[in-house]
């Protein structure tokens, strides 16, 4: 029997925003329910258990700032974080916080309506709870929805199929095996390495190869650990200045890459490939803006990667020809290094698409692959597929699916004209993935708890962006993402890699500017938004 709960708060998602989102909307006094389709908490962490996942930001930034006493306590033990240790990280703050006993676990939201006449979101889940609510906090996560590309005969494989956005739980060994991996974007990128320690037989079919700069994860230094928690507070806050791009601690060299001459450019280069992973991209200010500059960048990793690949034709097959940093730099721990292995084949996608998904394996060009594995590295359906998924419909009962049908249009991401009382945590139109997550995280929540509390004390119940804001907004979005080089390539900041997807660029570019901007909005009594 269906049984409808009224609360203050509904937050969907109990990852790292939806967390926090809870633990500063009780805070306020609220009654809140997390809905989570997981069975714990952890979001993206509790999903992407694939071996070597890891995160590309360093863990004594990639972790909550909102807590000194929290973020004093917890020690971590690498320079980058392991997927385990993260999901550790955040279990241990939802025990802390006492977040679980507001989190209903194993419900899948599956509905969200707004009732114009109660003012009230009506919210559905996949079981027999449904929920009435003031506020409907979507905090869905980026990359939430795994994407399984459409190939023909995929059901009939008879041996294990994986993806890596949705790995078992208790893990898998493929000792002795004949493994598959299809995709070579970051989770391939990190677990290929690991799956072929274990594997007898290992190809890794390649569509597009990718720029990758090796991680140099290393045990964590003590002294650097002290050194940051002895001035924590303003430690993040330089960072969150800092964020042009990606949240690091190292500042971006603004030079250009242009100016300076070969040997000096290969000293600079050399500096940010020994930093490792996403640091590479600081080496100079205009590689994300530059054609000329990019391609100085390009050269550089492709003769890296022709140092290391013994095989010069395997080598050439893995030499990336698009722009670097325009999708996401990845970070590896010996990939490039795996294809010198002998049982490891890379198999190349370029000329001729996979022809077919066959019982025993996959056949292409003519050869049959036969496998005991096949692993789905294939990718997300990125920042919008979560909220896309749930049947939204907003005050005149239009779905924000039909809203989006040409690409998300939100108000500084964080809402939807037409849907009042509806926010979305690094939804599309804000910073998000192109940030550290959990500054743009806590920055979302932040606001979202400060926004509730000015309406609540004035007697306020409604916030709606206005479409004159959010056209505005698109439009500024877009013209920030065209100055620079990210719109140059097939990414899943576009929305390329689903078919059919509109192509829009749906991050911020600029997180100090964005900051800014959402202060000044508050200030401004919610300019770009009507108040009732
Ligand atoms: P990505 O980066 O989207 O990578 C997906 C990979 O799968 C990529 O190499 C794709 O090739 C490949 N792919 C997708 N469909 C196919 C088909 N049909 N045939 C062959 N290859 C295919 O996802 P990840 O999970 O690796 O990483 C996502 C983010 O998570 C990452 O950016 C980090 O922020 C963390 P393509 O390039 O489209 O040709």
């Amino acid at each position: 029997m269906t049984q409808t709960q009224r609360v203050d708060a509904v937050v969907v998602g109990a990852g790292f925003a939806g967390l926090y989102m809870l633990h500063r909307l009780r805070g306020l006094g609220l009654s809140v329910r997390v809905l989570e389709a997981g069975s714990d908490v952890g979001g993206t962490w509790f999903w992407n258990r694939y071996p070597g996942a890891r995160c590309d930001v360093e863990s004594l930034e990639y972790s909550y700032q909102f807590d000194e006493d929290l973020q004093q306590e917890w020690s971590w033990t690498e320079r980058y974080a392991s997927q385990p240790e993260i999901l550790d990280y955040i279990r241990h703050v939802a025990e802390r916080f006492d977040l679980r006993r507001d989190i209903r676990f194993d419900t899948r939201v599956t509905a969200a309506h707004f009732d114009a006449t109660t003012v009230e979101w009506h919210i559905q889940t996949d079981s027999s709870a449904e929920f009435s609510t003031r506020w409907c906090i979507m905090a869905t996560g980026c990359l939430s929805v795994p994407t399984w590309p459409a190939l023909e005969g995929a059901d009939s494989f008879t041996g294990s199929t994986f993806h890596t956005g949705r790995w078992p739980h208790e893990g898998v060994d493929f000792s002795g095996q004949r493994v598959g991996v299809i995709g070579t974007g970051s989770s391939a990128i990190q677990s290929i390495p690991i799956i072929a320690g274990q594997a007898r037989e290992l190809y890794v079919f390649q569509r597009t190869p990718n720029f990758s700069v090796p991680a140099r994860n290393e045990p964590m230094d003590p002294e650097l650990e002290a050194r940051i928690k002895a001035g924590y507070a303003d430690f993040r806050a330089r960072n969150g200045q800092m964020q042009s791009a990606f949240g690091v601690r190292h500042p971006r060299c603004e030079g250009s890459a242009l100016e300076a001459s070969e040997a000096e450019r290969q000293r600079q280069f050399e500096h940010h490939w020994q930093l490792g992973g996403l640091l590479f991209l600081r080496a100079y200010g205009d590689l994300l803006v530059n054609t000329e500059a990019n391609e100085l960048a390009q050269a550089f990793i492709r003769d890296k990667i022709r140092s290391v690949v013994e095989d010069p034709e395997v080598a050439e097959k893995l030499l990336p020809d698009s722009v670097v940093g325009c999708k996401r730099l990845c970070a590896d721990s010996g990939y490039f290094e795996t294809f010198n292995q002998p049982h490891v084949t890379l198999v190349d996608l370029r000329r001729e698409p996979i022809e077919r998904i066959t019982p025993a394996g996959i056949r292409h060009a003519g050869s049959e692959y036969e496998l005991d594995s096949l692993v789905f590295a294939t990718g997300f359906d990125a920042m919008t597929g979560a909220l896309a998924r749930i049947d939204i419909r907003g005050r005149d009962g239009t779905t924000l699916r039909e809203r989006w049908e040409d690409g998300p249009r939100t108000y500084l991401g964080l809402q939807v004209a037409g849907f009042p009382n509806l926010f979305t945590i690094t939804g599309p139109g804000s910073p998000s993935v192109l940030t550290n997550m959990l500054y743009s995280i806590e920055q979302h929540v932040d606001w979202i708890a400060g926004c509730v509390a000015d309406l609540s004390a004035r007697g306020l119940t409604t916030i709606e962006a206005t479409g004159k804001a959010e056209a505005d907004w698109v439009a500024h979005v877009n013209a920030m993402a065209s100055h620079t080089l990210f719109t140059h390539c097939n990414s899943w900041y576009l929305g390329a890699n689903v078919p059919g997807k509109p192509r829009v660029f749906m991050p911020y570019l600029g997180f100090p500017e964005y900051v800014a901007r959402c202060n000044e909005v508050r200030a401004r009594n919610y300019e770009g938004f009507v108040l009732s």
